[in-house]
């Protein structure tokens, strides 16, 4: 059965790469920390014994043959660049525990029907470009040549980017992965959240990805002297946004499901004593139903405009991503709640907040997640955490389920 200590053990090296001063890991996608993480987690598909690629995307994958190679195959994995201060777990869990079963199986003689591939995806967070399964939507042709002009801080684009790691943009069709050669996708994730914390569970049966909306809103209002300017004769961006962050909290909150933030603020000029005349915000809405997430978006929307309009601030929209919540396979969710019977856990069903790879590759085949107990419902955040037997006890579902689907 899988090696706890030696899953544990890869997850203290990779958390190394990238490793900031408060604990924290930063590895953003084309940077020289995800090439070296991607670089430890091929020596570690080599070490289990599977044949390592890269596609154009950047996306690492390692297969291992079944009896029948020409049958569509079964993929596991997860992602291995953070968020820009991020833990140890979000991501590697799920590709170091797929290398962990198939290294098993190997080390066990196992022999399966289907090849079984694990994949370490490509910019699955966004941190960088705010765009986000860069990999997931070079898989299934979904990244538009626009997507590759999303550009992030320093003005660096993606596709600039993937030049400067040596990949070529132009042939990102290259990495399109057709439907008839995967048979379903399963990824054994960190929770993020306190549902299994609560219930006393060490794993978890994911039911279905919320959808994530990001925007971003830009405020133009009129920089102005802070001393001379009366407060009834401002038109002041930053006034206007903090109005317009109450709002999304409040209708957020109001639905009960619905979660918004406001993570990125920009005010410009940005002196001491200038009345802000620009000021751009980021918002992230989701929701596991889609409707009540356009819903909120709508109300947002309208609100914001009476506040900006009362105030003589302009207000647009630019919208970054958009996607709809993405269900499990009941197939794949019964196949993993079988696998925790069969390990003494009992079977409990939650929904992602969180967003994950499985919701592109799902156009492709039937997706499943396995989600993994955080420590405090802590994530994005230095302090996530989750303990080696829960890791491990992932790492066992993980293992039950691919025995499962790779002989359907
Ligand atoms: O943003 C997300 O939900 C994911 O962690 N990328
Ligand atoms: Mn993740
Ligand atoms: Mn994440
Ligand atoms: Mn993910």
């Amino acid at each position: 059965m899988v090696d706890g200590g030696r899953l544990w053990k890869r997850l203290s090296e990779l958390a190394e790469i990238g490793k900031q001063e408060d604990g924290g890991v930063a590895r953003l996608s084309f940077t020289k920390e995800e090439r070296a993480a991607k670089d430890l987690v091929a020596s570690y598909m080599q070490e289990a014994g599977l044949s390592v690629r890269e596609d154009v995307a950047g996306n690492l994958f390692g297969r291992r043959e079944g009896r029948d190679p020409n049958v569509p195959a079964v993929l596991i994995g997860s992602h291995v660049d953070s968020v820009l201060n991020g833990g140890d777990f979000d991501g590697p869990l799920g590709v170091l525990g797929g290398i962990e079963v198939l290294q098993t199986m190997n080390e066990e003689g196992v022999e399966t029907e289907r090849p079984v591939e694990v994949v370490a995806f490509t910019d699955e967070e966004g941190a960088r470009f705010s765009l986000g399964m860069i990999g997931s939507r070079a898989l299934t042709g979904t990244l538009s040549p626009e997507d590759l002009r999303h550009e992030d801080r320093d003005g660096v684009s993606i596709e600039q980017a993937m030049r400067d790691a040596g990949l070529d943009p132009g042939k990102i069709g290259d990495a399109v992965r057709s439907p008839d050669s995967l048979a379903a996708y399963l990824e054994l994730h960190i929770e993020q959240g306190k549902v299994l914390e609560g219930e006393n569970l060490p794993v978890g049966v994911v039911t279905g990805i919320a959808g994530p909306a990001w925007l971003r809103l830009s405020f133009t209002g009129e920089a102005g002297h802070a001393g001379t300017t009366p407060m009834g004769a401002r038109r002041d961006a930053l006034a206007a946004a903090a109005e317009v962050v109450g709002v999304v909290e409040e209708e957020a909150s109001a639905t009960g499901s619905t979660v918004g933030t406001v993570g990125q603020i920009e005010a410009r000029p940005g002196g001491i004593n200038i009345i802000p005349g620009g000021v751009e915000l980021s918002l992230d809405l989701r929701d596991i139903d889609e409707a009540v997430r356009d819903g909120v978006e709508g109300r947002i929307r309208e609100r914001a405009g009476e506040v900006c309009g009362r105030r003589g601030v302009a207000l647009s929209f630019e919208e970054l991503q958009r996607l709809p919540p993405a269900p499990c396979s009941e197939e794949i969710r019964a196949s993993i709640a079988a696998a925790c019977e069969k390990e003494g856990i009992k079977p409990h069903s939650l929904p992602s907040g969180a967003g994950h790879d499985g919701m592109h590759v799902a156009e492709l085949c039937p997706m499943g997640m396995i989600f993994v107990r955080s420590k405090d419902g802590i994530s994005h955040n230095p302090k996530e955490w989750s303990s080696r037997e829960d890791c491990e006890a992932g790492c066992k579902i993980l293992y039950l389920t691919v025995l499962d689907l790779a002989e359907r």
